[in-house]
């Protein structure tokens, strides 16, 4: 009872920075992964003329389309609009988005590492600061939480050694086997960059992390427990969480929740072949969870939509916190519709 008047007048960054941390809300907040993008006419027209980096690096534009989904599907935060690659410009690396990054020269030997620059965020990309600074202020006087985000070193490493996307980063895992030395070198230099890069991102505004290791996934526990989990753990030891509680995303992270449990991460963002009331029971007081809607599941109609958003609901209560989102990011071909039928069914929890 102490609980539901406490909480009955939340703002939405009280709710979701609660939520992360593991204290008492009304009900789990809502937001998505990839929340501004394609599926959105509206962030199609404010791409026209552009290259999808020169929309990252303009401040205005870049504000804009991050503010979209507020407006026009009930989000209930507002995640940075960038890319993972982005810092890694800072790097020295040449890089490319068609429409994902494509690396010019992918990085196979031990003196392409040493060449990589470990950069000052602030001056390498410092429009990215620009842009936490405007959005935090525009923000603030409604009280919608704004979140940072980076790719973690793993995943990074996965597109520089690769050179583009692909489903099972071969080339990676093989550097993984044959030349480990050159791997942890390239992922040190990543953990640098990124503990800088989130740092600078919560001194800039940010008021929530989240660290996508999307391909963490594709190795085994064991594999996973010795070249990712540390660089997790190094990230989770050195940001400023005190000022920012950090989430964690794996994409087919099943059989490693453990692992991910052990990282100190506040919030285990899961994907959607999870079993999310399992997982949340199996946590339990040691974390908060995210999750875990399948994003390809907002093409069904809204009454399903609003059930599977009550079952998650359910189902995150046995953890220390829940926010609600997809277990990956919206598609392009993710009709709005079903997007603002989740958000809806979100806000109708707590009635
Ligand atoms: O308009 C376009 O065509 C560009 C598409 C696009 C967008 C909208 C890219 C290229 N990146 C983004 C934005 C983006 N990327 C955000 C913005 C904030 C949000 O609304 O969530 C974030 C957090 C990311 C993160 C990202 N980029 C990840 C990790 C999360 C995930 O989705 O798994 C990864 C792996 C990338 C690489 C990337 N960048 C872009 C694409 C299409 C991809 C993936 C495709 C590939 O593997 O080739």
């Amino acid at each position: 009872m102490g609980d539901s008047l406490a909480t009955a007048e939340l703002t939405r960054t009280e709710r979701f920075l609660r939520a992360c941390r593991g204290e008492p809300v009304d009900r789990p907040p809502v937001w998505l992964m990839r929340q501004a993008g394609r599926y959105l006419p509206e962030y199609r027209a404010a791409r026209e003329g552009v290259t999808f980096l020169q929309a990252c690096q303009d401040v205005e534009r870049a504000v804009e389309i991050s503010l979209q989904p507020l407006r026009l599907v009930g989000t209930e935060a507002v995640i940075l609009f960038s890319d993972i690659f982005v810092p890694v410009l800072g790097m020295g690396v040449d890089l490319d988005f068609r429409p994902g990054p494509v690396i010019a020269e992918p990085i196979r030997t031990r003196e392409q590492v040493e060449k990589l620059v470990v950069p000052d965020a602030r001056a390498a990309v410092p429009y990215v600061f620009e842009i936490l600074r405007r959005l935090r202020a525009a923000l603030e006087p409604e009280a919608v939480p704004l979140l940072g985000f980076a790719g973690a070193p793993f995943t990074l490493a996965a597109y520089l050694v690769e050179g583009r996307g692909s489903k099972d980063f071969g080339t990676l895992k093989r550097m993984l086997y044959r030349e480990p030395a050159v791997l942890r070198a390239l992922l040190e230099r990543l953990t640098e960059m990124t503990v800088d890069y989130l740092n600078a991102q919560i001194d800039a505004g940010a008021q929530a992390v989240q660290l996508f290791d999307t391909w963490a996934g594709l190795l085994g526990v064991a594999e996973y427990r010795e070249w990712v989990l540390p660089t997790h753990q190094a990230i989770v030891r050195r940001l400023r969480r005190d000022r920012a509680p950090l989430i964690l995303y794996v994409n087919g992270g099943a059989h490693v929740v453990d692992a991910m449990l052990e990282s100190g991460a506040d919030v285990l963002s899961l994907d959607w072949r999870v079993d999310f009331a399992a997982a949340a029971r199996h946590v339990g007081r040691r974390a908060a969870v995210q999750g875990n809607l399948d994003p390809c599941a907002l093409a069904a109609p809204p009454e399903r939509i609003a059930a599977w958003v009550r079952e998650l609901a359910e189902a995150g209560r046995a953890a220390r916190g829940h926010v609600l989102n997809l277990g990956h990011g919206c598609l392009p071909e993710t009709p709005a519709e079903g997007v603002r039928a989740f958000t809806a069914a979100a806000r109708k929890l707590a009635q």
